[in-house]
Parts: C-alpha cells; sequence; structure tokens
C-alpha cells in the first residue's frame, strides 16, 4: 500500500512569496507543495499538504496523522519556538518526524534557536530555502519502515 505523508505548515507560510523574501524568498506554498509531491512521487509516497496560522488546527492534523500517515515533515513556523502542545502531539505519533525551517534559524535571533519540536524530531532541517522540503520528503520517505 502506498505510505502517505503529512507535510504541515504553520503560521505566516501562507504569506511564503510575499512575505519578508529577502529571509524567505520568493517562492510560494503552491511551489512548495509542488516540490514536496514531486519529491513523493519519487519516493513512491503520496502526500497531505497543509498549513493553518492555528496552533490547534496543526494539533488536529498530527491527531489525525497518527492513523492515516507513516511520516510527518513539519514546519511549525514561529511554533517552534513557543508550542509545548505541537511537541506533545508529535510524540503521540509513532512514525518518523522531519523538522524544516526554510530560514537558517540558527544565524538569526537567539529566541529561534530553541525548539520544542527538535525534542522530537528525527531529523532537522534548517536553511536551505524550499529545497531543504524535498529533502525532508526523501528523508522521511527513507525513514517509514518497509
Ligand atoms: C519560519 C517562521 O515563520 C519563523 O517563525 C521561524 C521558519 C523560521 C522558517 O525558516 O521556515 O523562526
Amino acid at each position: 500500500m502506498t505510505k502517505t505523508i503529512y507535510i504541515l505548515n504553520g503560521p505566516n507560510l501562507n504569506l511564503l512569496g510575499k512575505r519578508q523574501p529577502d529571509i524567505y524568498g520568493h517562492a510560494t506554498l503552491e511551489d512548495v507543495e509542488a516540490l514536496c509531491a514531486s519529491a513523493a512521487k519519487d519516493a513512491g509516497c503520496d502526500i497531505v499538504f497543509c498549513q493553518s496560522n492555528h496552533e490547534g488546527d496543526l494539533i488536529d492534523w498530527i491527531h489525525e496523522a497518527r492513523d492515516a500517515a507513516s511520516g510527518i515533515v513539519i514546519n511549525p513556523a514561529a511554533f517552534t519556538h513557543t508550542s509545548v502542545a505541537i511537541l506533545d502531539a508529535l510524540n503521540t505519533f509513532d512514525g518518523p518526524v522531519v523538522e524544516i525551517h526554510i530560514s537558517q534559524v540558527h544565524k538569526r535571533e537567539a529566541f529561534r534557536h530553541h525548539s520544542y519540536v527538535s525534542m522530537r524530531a528525527d531529523g532537522v532541517l534548517a536553511g536551505f530555502g524550499i529545497d531543504g522540503y524535498a529533502m525532508a520528503v526523501s528523508q522521511v520517505a527513507k525513514m517509514i519502515p518497509a
């Protein structure tokens, strides 16, 4: 059966391409979805691609993924640095989790250096722009048990 990867995006990523392009680039979230779909196809997986500005939506999708997905790629955006609730939700998920950031958060403000999600993530990518999503999808696909 084809494995499904949930790709979850947090607040303000709907504005990708318009928002601080010097930091986040000119590509849109639709471009990111196309990149993820292509990487998943290469890996023989399906994707469910979601974005929300609301913490609870991300938590609900993680709960849904418990039954519907074999792996999760997540860019929690600002919730990375604040959300124990997203960490707790990810801790209920059994499959591989890869955390991705478009920017190199460790070169930025000190408050971006800490990630609650990293306490659960099996791998973390930061600073590769939107290409990091394709890397995250192919890595998560490799980590899914056969
Ligand atoms: C995106 C955000 O919106 C920020 O809040 C994070 C992350 C970094 C990114 O680089 O994708 O600090």
